[in-house]
């Protein structure tokens, strides 16, 4: 397999985690991202990734997938164990609902390619586009803890293992606490972010800090 990836690249990060969860390795093409020249803008990598984005995933098989959770769900099927969806239908929907809450209603409005539209659309300096990011964080990210709270059952986002839903929480809270944010103000994901921390495979596939 093959990851085009970027260290700083938070759905990257998603990933990176479910291979190390797995015991799974992948050959990384970085692709460059930050910037009106990043690699994730040119024609080149565009003829991989239509979209632009990283992660993406070819397969022994030749088949590139994208999306970080179809990625992350195609890892737990062909690698079952540690299996990265809960046992039930209604946890496995709980944990898909949390992690495309921050996938699609967080994360999405947050990726440089947004930051530089803003810029040069709207002329949205540096501060404006800081501004814009902490909204989406802060107000995406106390929905999530009230979600996560409502039905907490274990000592993760559901239930008693690392599942999807930490999986996409990881990334997201470091990105957060680094923008300044005091996770304590949201205290399930204070507590499940401080437990993941503490398991080598989130630890060492959290997203790099931008320079
Ligand atoms: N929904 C996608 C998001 C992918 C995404 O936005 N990736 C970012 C890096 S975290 C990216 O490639 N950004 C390039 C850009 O914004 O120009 C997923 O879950 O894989």
């Amino acid at each position: 397999m093959k990851l085009y990836q970027n260290e700083i690249s938070s759905a990257t990060s998603r990933v990176r985690i479910a291979l190390a969860l797995k015991g799974l390795t992948a050959e990384t093409l970085p692709v460059t991202i930050l910037g009106e020249n990043a690699e994730s803008r040119q024609a080149g990598y565009r003829s991989v990734n239509p979209q632009g984005l990283v992660p993406a995933l070819l397969t022994d098989g030749g088949v590139l997938i994208t999306q970080s959770l179809a990625i992350v769900e195609y890892l737990d099927e062909i690698q079952p164990e540690p299996a990265l969806l809960p046992g039930t239908a209604e946890d496995r929907a709980l944990a898909r609902s949390i992690a495309l809450a921050i996938a699609a209603e967080i994360h999405a409005l947050l990726p440089p390619r947004i930051g530089l539209h803003l810029g040069k659309t709207f002329q949205a300096d540096a501060d404006a586009v800081a501004a814009w990011n902490r909204h989406w964080v802060g107000e995406g990210m106390a929905a999530i803890e009230t979600m996560i709270a409502g039905r907490r059952q274990g000592a993760f986002a559901v239930g008693d293992q690392p599942c999807v839903a930490d999986i996409f929480l990881f990334p997201q809270a470091i990105s957060a606490r680094r923008m300044g944010f005091d996770l304590a103000q949201w205290p399930n994901i204070a507590e499940i972010v401080a437990r993941l921390e503490a398991i080598p495979a989130f630890q060492e596939n959290a997203p790099a800090p931008r320079r």
